[in-house]
């Protein structure tokens, strides 16, 4: 097995409710390294091109605007199966159903929101890991 890169955003919830240690916490613990990592307010481009799959669908447009309304931290981080690995640690999409020990499933509920907010973003596969780590961090493509 190789060590992967994944991409990893904490989502401006995450940043607003100053979870942005404990989430990094939790994926130092773990065991992967940060080999990146920057805040900033993301641009309709970099969300267009992050959320590309999602374009057309009812909660589309929420999501990009909750994506851009404040400051998100971008991190790129590596190690063995850290795609699926920081997907398990992520948990869930819907706070609901994320288990316990989850980021997700500990650390946010659902709201009454036409978007789920659900603190952070993980690539799904090696092509998205890619395809995203060059979208925020293109100085490593
Ligand atoms: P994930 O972030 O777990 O990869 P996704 O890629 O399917 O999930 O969706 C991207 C984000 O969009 C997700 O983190 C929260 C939001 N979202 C997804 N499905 C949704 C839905 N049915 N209603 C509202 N928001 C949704
Ligand atoms: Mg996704």
């Amino acid at each position: 097995m190789t060590a992967q890169r994944t991409l990893v955003l904490l989502k401006p919830d995450a940043v607003q409710r100053g979870l942005r240690g404990e989430i990094l916490r939790r994926i130092e613990a773990k065991g992967y390294d940060i080999i990146a990592l920057a805040q900033r307010t993301a641009t309709a481009e970099e969300l267009a091109a992050h959320y590309a799959e999602h374009e057309g669908k009812p909660f589309y447009p929420g999501l990009v605007e909750y994506m851009g309304s404040a400051p998100l931290v971008a991190i790129v981080a590596e190690g063995v199966n850290v795609i699926p690995g920081f997907r398990s640690l992520a948990g869930a999409t819907n706070p609901t159903e994320a288990a316990p020990g989850t980021i997700r499933g500990d650390l946010s509920c659902e709201q009454d929101l036409p978007v789920i907010q659900n603190l952070v973003h993980g690539s799904d596969s090696e092509e998205s890991a890619a395809r995203e780590i060059g979208i925020w961090f293109p100085e490593l493509g």
